[in-house]
């Protein structure tokens, strides 16, 4: 078997999405998901200049050697782009070997391990009131997992948060714009905010909250520890995770969960954390992290260490990478939960998924391969518009983590 060709389908029905296509001499084709939000053609032009012509030739079932074809045998490795495109590629490569086998990816990855895959949503809103009542319809909606984010007295911009009431939606057409942020005010609200929650839900909602890199350590450790008595399911992100000795003086002063890494890129990102027990949830997802062959090697280093998998599953990642996380999470043991902020309709008319929610879950069909396909006259409609995350500064104008 060869891979005869391969291309690039940028589109944005709705927010922007890169997709690799690999064809092969049997006529089976596979798809594998290269969206990084707001650096799209970053990746779609290491894939077309550097990787496809590489491809070409190639037996698609040698997912090993391929993967360390663009990771070892490229100089200048690791990096978000670099490995945005090993992803692309290595996803598209084992949904042909599914494809192949006519069975669905799970089967190559451990069978089933569960039968449905506990996902969490996001409520956010403007202030503790509309944010409760967000989290109540949520759980009417079945979710049995919520991610709690509220606007903040005094800030005027807040990860997470709408301010129309549209979802939220992260990246904005054209360059980035900026925020202004306050980590007092911040730390001064949160505790509170679950307390409310809390009170008004009850102890069975599993409640998670996504700190998006803006604490140094101590102030994190602070954090985890004033809301210890909420019970959250995880706290994301507290740090930026770039020095993962900092993870140390949070685990040292608490003993709230921690979900780190969707931005992470390989498990050198991970190896500190995970040994030293650092963290309790992988973020880093199949998109940005290596696909399937590398993420098997993470989930397997951290399941030594009482580890789960949490992946990130914005709408920033396409429904190619949800199913590929899908299959991935029906197949290993210590499957944690899995991020499930639903697409806008229109991203259906491009992309055919193979997924569904129902109480709380969502499952996968048994079509063979990863089972979603795109629908290429469809995505000839929606061409790509540039857009941008927002960059973010400290109230007195220093440049801050967004
Ligand atoms: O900001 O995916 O947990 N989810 C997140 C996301 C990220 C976006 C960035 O593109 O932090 O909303
Ligand atoms: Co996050």
């Amino acid at each position: 078997m060869k891979i005869t060709d391969a291309k690039v389908i940028v589109c944005s029905p709705g927010r922007n999405f890169v997709t690799l296509k690999i064809f092969t001499d049997s006529g089976i084709y596979g798809l594998g998901d290269a969206t990084l939000n707001g650096m799209e053609k970053a990746v779609a032009v290491y894939l077309e200049n550097y990787c496809i012509p590489a491809l070409i030739g190639r037996d698609p079932r040698n997912t090993e050697d391929i993967w360390h074809y663009f990771y070892r045998g490229v100089y200048w490795k690791r990096g978000s782009v670099s490995m945005t495109a090993i992803s692309a590629i290595d996803m598209a490569l084992w949904d042909i070997k599914a494809k192949t086998l006519n069975t669905p990816l799970y089967n190559l990855l451990g069978g089933r391990s569960r039968d449905r895959i506990l996902v969490y949503c996001h409520a956010n809103g403007k202030d503790v009131e509309e944010t409760i009542e967000k989290v109540g319809s949520k759980i009417e909606k079945g979710f049995r997992a919520v991610r709690v984010q509220s606007g903040i007295p005094g800030i005027q911009h807040t990860y997470g948060v709408t301010l129309d009431n549209k979802p939220y939606e992260p990246a904005t057409r054209g360059l980035a714009h900026e925020e202004y942020w306050d980590t007092s005010k911040y730390l001064n609200f949160l505790p509170s905010l679950f307390g409310k929650v809390r009170e008004v839900f009850g102890d069975d909602i599993h409640l998670l909250h996504d700190v998006h890199h803006r604490c140094t350590p101590v102030e994190a450790a602070r954090l985890a520890k004033e809301i210890e008595p909420f019970h959250l399911f995880w706290l994301e992100d507290p740090v930026t995770g770039e020095l993962q000795e900092g993870l140390r003086l949070i685990r040292k002063h608490s003993t709230t969960p921690i979900a780190i890494g969707e931005v992470f890129n390989s498990v050198y990102d991970y190896t500190t954390l995970i040994t030293e027990q650092l963290i309790d949830y992988i973020r880093m997802p199949l998109v940005h992290g290596g696909g399937i062959t590398h993420l098997l090697k993470v989930a397997a280093m951290a399941s030594v260490y009482h580890i789960n998998t949490g992946f990130h599953g914005a709408t920033d990642l396409s429904p190619v990478n949800l199913a590929s996380a899908l299959h991935f999470n029906t197949a290993i043991n210590n499957f944690g939960i899995q991020e499930y902020m639903p697409h806008q309709e229109i991203v259906h008319d491009v992309f055919k998924i193979n997924y569904s929610f129902n109480d709380g879950y969502l499952s996968i069909d048994d079509s063979p391969g990863i089972g979603v396909d795109i629908d290429e006259k469809k995505a000839l409609k929606f061409p790509y518009e540039k857009a941008s995350l927002p960059v973010n500064r400290k109230t007195d104008g220093t440049m801050f983590y967004w």
